[in-house]
């Protein structure tokens, strides 16, 4: 059980559970088109034992009863994400009707249940006919994407609680870019550095094609670490800099100064797309809400024999979860009251935090990394943070990307030959937070 208290945390805080379509939907058929992640899983050597979302949880037939666990719970929302391949298969052009009666069933399912739709547009699945002509590094990603936003917005706008454009721009980006390790697999700086950008620049054209359609509760959904450097010499400080620029302060001084920093433009030089400036006006169109996504820290030494981002990353010896990512619940804090000191006092949401545990329906140290994390909120939020909610990641076991069905972030035991759902002690410890009122 948690020692936090609901009343704690405000009678409007919304408590919800988070997952994404590619993660969690399987339902590769009704038209749906290709993603990347589809080619990416199905290349061999990019995910653990070959695997790939190809079935995952089968929510897209199982929704109903994932929704009553989200119910059953005690959660106010559910935190989702529509696949773009889904609702237009070839990224742009016709839209798939049935794409279009799933999400129309999904979200009538949550307002039935009187769960609020927190939708997030983009999760990671571009459509790949878009990655044919140069996805994230092509400039007209923008209103490809700003179409598709404004399509959602026309379909689903009147029952959405509230729209994020991108989730974790950073992983869109840098992880699949320049560190090759999520789809499209890049490891190429040019490359990256128009991702960097165009990540930015879309959201921004999205954000306006949803208000030119009467949409609003708009947001974004930047994934954060926390940078500490490994000792106090200057050169490490210095690593500790850089680690926070690229992880950190890229996406919040775009979003919320309209700039990006200067040292991350002196190390991506010319490999910038040419007159990025002009559209920073797009890039930090003011936002209702910022949605951060927390997990753990990093402890990184300065490397002079690595170019670029003399960065690397070391054992900083606190415990780990599965994942291998240390548990620091005080970098949630840190990390809040620094936005809201240094850059926006908009309403902020926790849309994703939570650890990968062994499997088994007994998950006594997630119970307490919830417990210690949703402390660091609070704490944050008397420190004078706009903390409006927090959900938690992640409602199901699912399909995590490279690693596969290796590693479990689940309240709920999903077994992946049966598609039974088992609620963990960590499900019941939100149950008793949220029903005991
Ligand atoms: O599973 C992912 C999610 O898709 C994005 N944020 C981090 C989670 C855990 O790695």
């Amino acid at each position: 059980m948690f020692s936090v208290k609901r009343e704690d945390f405000g009678k409007d805080f919304v408590f919800g559970a988070a997952t994404a379509a590619y993660q969690i939907e399987g339902g590769q058929l009704d038209g749906r088109g290709p993603s990347i992640w589809d080619s990416f899983s199905r290349t061999p050597g990019n995910t653990h034992n070959f695997e790939s979302g190809v079935q995952a949880c089968d929510h897209y037939n199982l929704w109903p009863q994932d929704l009553d666990l989200i119910q059953d719970a005690g959660f106010d929302a559910y935190r989702f994400s529509l696949s773009w391949p889904r609702l237009i298969p070839e990224g742009t052009g016709t839209v798939n009707q049935k794409g279009l009666d799933y999400y129309d069933r999904l979200i009538d399912g949550m307002l039935e249940r009187n769960i609020k739709p927190f939708a997030t547009l983009y999760h990671w699945d571009l459509p790949s006919p878009l990655q044919d002509k140069g996805g994230w590094m092509n400039r007209d990603i923008a209103s490809w994407f700003a179409d598709y936003a404004a399509l959602v917005q026309q379909k689903y706008g009147d029952r959405i609680e509230t729209t994020a454009t991108i989730n974790e721009p950073w992983c869109v980006s840098f992880l699949s870019h320049f560190l090759g390790a999520h789809a499209p697999g890049y490891k190429d700086i040019r490359a990256t550095a128009r991702a960097m950008h165009h990540v930015l620049f879309a959201h921004g054209k999205a954000v306006e094609a949803i208000r030119a359609e009467g949409g609003d509760n708009l947001g974004i959904v930047l994934n954060f670490e926390w940078d500490m450097p490994a000792t106090d010499s200057a050169d490490d400080k210095k690593a500790a800099h850089i680690a926070d620029g690229i992880f950190n302060r890229w996406f919040l001084d775009g979003v919320f100064k309209g700039q990006y920093p200067d040292d991350m433009l002196e190390a991506f030089g010319d490999n910038m797309p040419k007159g990025f400036d002009a559209d920073m006006k797009t890039v930090s169109t003011p936002l209702d809400w910022l949605g951060v996504n927390y997990y753990t820290r990093r402890v990184v030494e300065y490397d002079a024999n690595l170019p670029v981002f003399p960065v690397k990353p070391v054992e900083g010896g606190l415990e780990t979860t599965e994942m291998g990512w240390e548990i620091f619940p005080k970098g949630l804090e840190n990390i809040l009251t620094r936005i809201s000191d240094d850059y926006t006092k908009i309403p902020m949401y926790v849309t994703e935090n939570g650890m990968a545990e062994v499997e088994g329906m007994d998950d006594p140290r997630r119970v307490k990394y919830y417990n210690d994390h949703l402390q660091a909120v609070l704490d944050a939020k008397s420190k004078g943070a706009n903390m409006q909610g927090y959900f938690a990641w992640s409602l199901l076991d699912n399909y995590e990307w490279a690693e596969g069905y290796n590693k479990r972030f689940g309240l709920v035991h999903v077994d992946y030959e049966t598609q039974k759902r088992t609620p963990k002690a960590s499900y019941r410890a939100f149950q008793g937070l949220l029903h005991n009122t």
